[in-house]
């Protein structure tokens, strides 16, 4: 069984592992292809409409189906390769060795907030945005510019103590844990996330940063500890009113994957 760590225990040779697995997929243009899922998903997913990854009850399964696709792409080149998680109740400045030049790298530089140290660097020539929301052809970050402080293990633990996984109107209004860990209402867990890293984690081509990957992984860790702490609570809605991914739909872009189908991570991977 696949076994997905934390990524500040990761050896030396772990975390080169996984950067040269990323770099291999950008290499071959596989990469960009999940850069570009996402940011269409952004784009389409509204509030009253159609809504498949974000502002929705299926943000959970979608990112967690999609999270898998991107693990098993990466473990085509090397099987060894799971994804880490970055507990950012825990790493919570960038002096963590999450941003460390043998890792991700560090913070954007002042003027234009190009990342300028470690794999995903600019100037090293093997990171260049290929899709992107502007001319900008360089991986940006501004750590803590535009919120000053990540969630807190308090915060996080609110939210977990919510017993409702979704309710009406099922999207950024609603009360309830998905809602909440999504970051619409309550204390903002996800949302802030992306908005404290900056750079292209505020666009829809978030993947862009291979952050996105470590936070997503975060959150779908905190989904697994949320389904175990209310084991009588389960996906909503069954049924779906229009626009919105009940249990037993399809959801998009897949045409055999349902929330029931990504409901029991550990038929999957575990986390450690
Ligand atoms: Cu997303
Ligand atoms: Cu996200």
């Amino acid at each position: 069984m696949a076994e997905r760590k934390n990524q500040a225990d990761l050896s030396s040779a772990e975390k080169r592992d996984f950067v040269d697995a990323i770099l291999e997929l950008k290499q071959q243009g596989r990469y960009d292809e999940f850069v570009t899922t996402h940011n269409a998903f952004i784009t389409s997913d509204t509030d009253d409409a159609d809504r498949t990854a974000h502002r929705c009850p299926s943000f959970l399964p979608w990112h967690r189906r999609f999270l898998l696709q991107f693990e098993q792409a990466l473990q085509s080149i090397n099987s060894s390769v799971t994804l880490p998680y970055w507990d950012w109740t825990a790493d919570q400045t960038p002096a963590s060795s999450l941003w460390a030049d043998d890792f991700l790298g560090g913070d954007g530089r002042t003027e234009d907030g190009q990342v300028t140290s470690g794999p995903f660097a600019f100037a090293d020539g093997r990171w260049p945005m290929n899709v992107r929301v502007d001319g900008r052809t360089f991986l940006r970050r501004s750590l803590g510019t535009d919120v000053s402080d990540l969630p807190s293990r308090d915060e996080v633990d609110t939210v977990l103590a919510m017993s409702t996984y979704d309710a009406p109107p099922w999207n950024s209004g609603s009360e309830s844990f998905r809602n909440y860990i999504e970051g619409w209402q309550g204390p903002n867990l996800h949302n802030r996330v992306h908005v404290w890293v900056g750079g292209q984690m505020l666009s829809g081509a978030s993947p862009n940063d291979p952050v996105f990957w470590l936070h997503h992984c975060f959150i779908d860790k905190l989904w697994a500890d949320w389904q175990v702490k209310h084991p009588s609570s389960g996906y909503e809605p069954v049924t779906a009113p229009p626009g919105v991914v009940g249990l037993h739909d399809t959801m998009k872009p897949w045409n055999d994957v349902t929330p029931q189908d990504m409901l029991d991570s550990t038929k999957f991977y575990t986390y450690v």
